[in-house]
């Protein structure tokens, strides 16, 4: 009979053994499973050259190692973000709606669409933004960025389209724009995992928590210990 504390390290071993989530297309600045708490994944220099990206309706593809995940999209428009700071407010002080509305994934393979252009922050053709996915599956907020640069009418590969968008689903309970605000200046009071890594400054989008959903994961969590 196994205790439930060893259960518990065992689930501890596992987790920290998978790779969180990767962020697949477009291509992640880099990939490290102990550094994905921190500002861009531990990624924080602007990767060269920068990815050509729709300007327009664009996917974004992830891949998710747990059972269900919190994930929202956000960009900066500076040239060298530095800071999740950089990811709120574009240098004339503007700020930045998310690029996504904040929806869950289930494991697996899940991609998502966003309009760049469409954000009404002054995006050309030409223009380059990094995008920031984060991502939370329990064990608390993660990063992957990824560097743009914006293209009119840009063509993606085929077999990148995303035709299933996971922030369509029915389970998408919040949706854009407003919610960019509201849920950053919520945010502080949320009961988060606090693990957002880098110490440093992270802004208030570094702390977006959707009410409920952390405790629907906690319970999930708990469900699956029981079925060990
Ligand atoms: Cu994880």
């Amino acid at each position: 009979m196994f205790s439930l504390k060893s259960i518990l390290a065992t689930s501890l071993i596992a987790s920290t053994a998978f790779a969180h989530f990767t962020l697949d297309y477009p291509t992640s600045r880099g990939f490290d499973d102990d550094n994905e708490p921190q500002y861009c994944g531990g990624f924080p220099n602007v990767a060269s050259p920068r990815q050509s990206f729709p300007l327009g309706q664009g996917p974004i593809w992830i891949d998710s190692h747990h059972t269900l995940a919190t994930v929202v999209a956000f960009i900066s428009t500076s040239s060298s973000p530095t800071s999740f700071d950089d990811f709120n407010t574009t240098s004339n002080g503007t700020s930045i709606p998310l690029a996504s509305p904040i929806f869950q994934v289930k494991e697996g393979e899940a991609c998502f669409n966003v309009d760049l252009g469409g954000l009404g922050v002054g995006l050309t053709n030409g223009s380059e933004v990094t995008l920031q996915v984060q991502y939370d599956g329990g064990d608390g907020n993660l990063y992957q960025c990824t560097d743009l640069v914006l293209i009119e009418g840009y063509s993606i590969p085929s077999n990148e389209t995303c035709t299933n968008d996971a922030s369509k689903a029915s389970n998408a309970s919040t949706t854009t724009s407003g919610a960019s605000t509201s849920a950053a200046s919520t945010a502080s009071s949320s009961s988060s995992a606090s693990a957002t890594g880098s110490g440093s400054s992270s802004g208030a989008l570094a702390r977006i928590e959707v009410a409920g959903l952390g405790v629907i994961g906690g319970l999930i969590s708990v469900a699956g210990l029981v079925l060990l």
